[in-house]
């Protein structure tokens, strides 16, 4: 870790009155934009909250504290705000959309500065065998965070605001959701996490009015550099001493020096996934990085379906798909996170704790994910894509812009077709209300939330893997769920194509021992009288001799789920049993019209599974080791008899 020379952003106690001085700085914020003026005043927060402001603005030392009510108003002064700081700049061809372009040094997630503090290591990570290298999440001690924290936060904030957000994840009326609360130096969060999570006042009055006043904190700044250069003074950040930390153990968060996605909008990955997961346990319900989808066959009858892909390998595609097959309707609930539970029938129930979408924007186009943009080109923030002469936005995979339209790429420098390099950021976004999408689900913000059926892992797996597979049960579906891999992506600081492993496609997001966490889903199944869905595996990826992709993917994708509905209906002669689990029979995968090679996308051919039961066993009992439940040692030997006695034709 990089010592921190305090510098010139000394500690400065505040006089003792400065927070009054706020209060009327804000109370004068708040009558010009007419709102109310009770709740969000410093000095009349929930006795909690305001200590944890309070504490906040002694150490950070901003100029002014405003604690935000989510209203119209107040998001129209900070997007004023940021177009006269350069932050973002207004998109005129679309209804109140912005781009922001960030610096290029802060453009994805940092996987390898993202910490589960706690007391003890295999609380927070697993524990690997020998000299391995632990590969599911970073720990560190509460004392080296607590050091960290102080290092890179006295006087942070100082000459900025710090704003307050109360957010919902999860609709206020849900006795599934949690409050949080993000203190934060950056306007960009604040409007981006109005779109991203509930913000406002009604929050302020739950927390009055719960007994405990609980809330998860997030700290969060922006950072300034230990030299005192901002590089890109529209988009300040720290990148070198850039920390992202979890105390479980106190529901808190902490960030610093980043202002990009999952690294600052910390109601998604830090509270939602890495805290959340870590509540779930405590509470007995799953946290997990999964789209929850509702799907309609043609004789009307409706299920709803959650799906685990990592970051970048599909979920808001399939979250808003638009199903290829006739008669099929695909209903959006969300298309990153998913809280569920079983409810006291037995049935699990999953609510989408977002209120928006922050989706990848390159491959975004009419004829890949038409819903996505039919929702997209109203109160949106972009971030990192390109943009046009006529006041729009551009990325790869987009039709192209009209004759005579100019495009200048991600970093603001003029652009052609054909330059070699990509006009967008890979990882650019979207950031979207997702009340807008037009097939969003009439029940996604039911505070029961939605039953599931169906649960179904995937990844990018360019061999070996088919188009889809059903588990022989829960066990084994766990089993698969820890065997997961993918290519690397864009969404984290990764290079290149090398395939990972991706337990869940929660690798980045584990709150706690990944061996706990497997211990947790395994748990599931002995609650009494629960109604397990049924679990698959997915892989709209496979590649052809020629390296193309052997299945045509999004819309088509339809005919997977028309396979899993009628496996959930227990329709007979639909599969087969492999190895690794039930394919499709011919004659039950819906394949009319497609020009695809059915067996080459089907088939478990047996070189690569021996190979692949194998690194994945290596893989398991060399990082979980002492704490790899004895179920999934099982798992892996069945798998290895059964590809011993498969019998391939
Ligand atoms: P995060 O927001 O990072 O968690 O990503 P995500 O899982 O929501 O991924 P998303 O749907 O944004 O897709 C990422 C990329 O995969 C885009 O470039 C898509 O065009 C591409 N993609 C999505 N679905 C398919 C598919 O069915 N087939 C193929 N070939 N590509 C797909
Ligand atoms: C992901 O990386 O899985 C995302 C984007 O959904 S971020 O919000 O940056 O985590
Ligand atoms: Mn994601």
């Amino acid at each position: 870790m990089p010592d921190f020379d305090v510098g010139d952003a000394q500690y400065v106690p505040l006089p003792r009155d400065c927070l009054r001085q706020y209060q009327r700085n804000f109370v004068r914020m708040q009558s010009s934009a007419n709102e109310t003026k009770k709740l969000t005043a410093v000095s009349l927060l929930p006795a909690k909250l305001r200590e944890f402001v309070e504490e906040n603005v002694r150490i950070c030392c901003p100029s002014n504290v405003q604690v935000c009510d989510g209203s119209d108003a107040e998001n129209q002064l900070l997007v004023n705000k940021l177009i006269e700081s350069g932050t973002i700049v207004s998109l005129p061809k679309y209804k109140n959309c912005f781009l922001a372009r960030s610096s290029v040094k802060d453009v994805a997630r940092v996987e390898s500065r993202t910490f589960i503090c706690t007391r003890n290591r295999r609380d927070a990570v697993n524990v690997p065998r020998g000299s391995a290298l632990g590969q599911m999440g970073n720990w560190m001690s509460l004392e080296q965070a607590d050091k960290a924290i102080e290092e890179r936060f006295v006087g942070c904030m100082a000459g900025r605001t710090m704003y307050v957000i109360p957010f919902s994840m999860g609709p206020l009326n849900s006795p599934y959701s949690k409050i949080g609360v993000q203190l934060t130096d950056s306007a960009y969060v604040v409007c981006s996490m109005r779109i991203m999570t509930r913000v406002g006042t009604e929050v302020l009055e739950k927390l009055n009015s719960d007994q405990d006043s609980y809330f998860v904190k997030a700290l969060h700044s922006v950072g300034r550099p230990a030299s005192g250069q901002v590089e890109h003074p529209h988009w300040p950040c720290d990148p070198e001493r850039t920390l992202i930390l979890h105390k479980p153990e106190f529901d808190e968060i902490v960030s610093y020096g980043s202002g990009y996605g999952g690294n600052s909008l910390l109601g998604k990955k830090c509270f939602a996934l890495r805290i959340g997961s870590t509540i779930a346990r405590r509470e007995g319900w799953l946290a997990e990085h999964m789209l929850i989808l509702g799907v309609t066959d043609p004789k009307g009858r409706k299920r709803y379906v959650v799906a685990a892909f990592p970051s970048a390998c599909g979920k808001t595609n399939m979250a808003m798909m638009r199903p290829s097959l006739p008669g099929y309707k695909v209903e959006c609930v969300g298309d990153d996170i998913v809280w569920m539970r079983f409810d006291q029938h037995g049935q699990l129930r999953a609510i989408n704790p977002e209120f928006g979408f922050f989706g990848v924007a390159p491959g975004t186009s009419g004829s890949t994910n038409p819903v996505a943009m039919e929702t997209i080109f109203e109160n949106t923030i972009f971030t990192n894509v390109a943009q046009t002469s006529d006041g729009g936005v551009y990325w790869e995979g987009m039709e192209d812009p009209a004759p005579g339209v100019t495009v200048k790429d991600w970093l603001g420098e003029p652009w052609v077709p054909g330059s070699s390099t990509p006009a967008a950021h890979p990882n650019s976004r979207f950031c979207t209300p997702a009340d807008q999408c037009p097939i969003i689900d009439e029940h996604w913000a039911s505070p029961e939330g939605v039953p599931i059926d169906a649960i179904l892992f995937g990844g990018r797996r360019p061999q070996g893997v088919p188009l889809v597979y059903e588990a022989f049960d829960w066990k084994h579906g766990v089993f698969i769920g820890a065997s997961m891999k993918s290519e690397a992506t864009a969404a984290a600081e990764h290079k290149g194509k090398a395939i990972m492993h991706d337990p869940f496609a929660m690798r980045p997001f584990f709150g706690y021992n990944f061996g706990h966490y497997l211990q947790h889903w395994l748990s599931m199944a002995n609650k009494a009288n629960v109604k397990l869905p049924k679990v698959y595996h997915v892989n709209w990826f496979r590649k052809d001799k020629e390296g193309k992709f052997m299945w045509p993917g999004y819309g088509e994708n339809s005919r997977v789920l028309d396979w899993i509905l009628r496996r959930v209906n227990d329709e007979p002669n639909t599969a087969q049993v492999t190895p690794i689990g039930y394919v499709p029979t011919k004659e039950s995968f819906n394949a009319t019209g497609l020009n695809v090679d059915f067996d080459g996308l089907f088939s478990v051919p047996k070189e690569f599974w021996t190979e692949e039961a194998k690194e994945v066993a290596n893989f398991l009992y060399e990082q979980v080791d002492q704490d790899l439940p004895q179920d999934i040692q099982d798992q892996i030997k069945n798998l290895i008899d059964r590809l011993n006695s498969y019998q391939t034709n």
